[in-house]
């Protein structure tokens, strides 16, 4: 059996292709269902799902085989045992750091003070101010980061960003890119070795399936 961890909501409905293709239809619909295993039209493929957060635990632990992951949380997370083959370019959106619209943001990380970031990206945030030797206090969020700073909580965001649309209705400004983000397939790296047989035409399929995806 091949146990395979989803989330629901965007790189769900965004991957259905790719399983269709694989062969894998969903046997319920997880928006309505409330089984946290789903059963497809493949007796040696079931689908498990879990928080979008959860993902890579899951795989790592082996509670999963495989698993589909958005890359900025593969960046936060424990990747030991994973292995991550083949970027599947859904989701597509990018981690930026953002600042109220009347913020000077070069000033704000010139003048040496401890800035306040508010995110659910931690390590990530702490990594890239501590490479551009900015000092920060970082403020630990679940959700709706965007509020922190229109509240005075903070001075900047790093968050996901994807038409810009929330950041201009709370107006807040983009001032970096960190990095751009896509769902990343990962696998377990003792299960690719015990069920190579079932894993490997799984992997194939979803390149070839890419692929196609990507030619204009
Ligand atoms: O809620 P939970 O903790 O279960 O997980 P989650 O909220 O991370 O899951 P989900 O399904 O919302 O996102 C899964 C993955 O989709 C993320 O890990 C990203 O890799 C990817 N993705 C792609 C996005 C977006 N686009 C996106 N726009 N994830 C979140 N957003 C949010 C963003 O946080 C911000 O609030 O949408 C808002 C910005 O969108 P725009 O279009 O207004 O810029
Ligand atoms: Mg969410």
């Amino acid at each position: 059996m091949i146990t395979f961890a989803l989330s629901k909501g965007r790189i769900l409905d965004d991957t259905r292709p790719l399983l269709s293709a694989a062969g894998i239809e969903l046997a319920d619909d997880p928006d309505t269902s409330r089984k946290l295993i789903l059963a497809t039209s493949r007796p040696d493929v079931r689908i498990v799902i879990v928080r979008a957060s959860d993902v890579p635990t899951y795989v790592r632990q082996g509670g999963a085989d495989l698993g589909l992951s958005g890359k900025d949380v593969l960046m936060e997370a424990d990747t030991e045992g994973l292995y991550e083959p083949l970027d599947l370019g859904i989701a597509a959106c990018r981690l930026a750091v953002a600042v109220p619209e009347a913020t000077d943001y070069a000033a704000l990380i010139r003048r040496g003070r401890r800035v306040r970031v508010a995110t659910k990206y931690v390590q990530t945030a702490r990594a890239h101010f501590g490479l551009k030797g900015v000092h920060v206090d970082l403020i630990k969020l679940y959700g709706s980061m965007e509020l922190a700073p229109l509240v005075g909580m903070a001075d900047a965001i790093v968050d996901i960003v994807s038409t810009g649309g929330t950041l201009r209705a709370n107006r807040l400004r983009e001032v970096e890119v960190i990095a751009p983000i896509t769902a990343r397939l990962i696998v377990n790296q003792a299960a690719l070795k015990t069920k190579r047989d079932a894993i490997l035409p799984i992997i194939d399929s979803f390149a070839r399936t890419v692929a196609t995806l990507a030619r204009p």
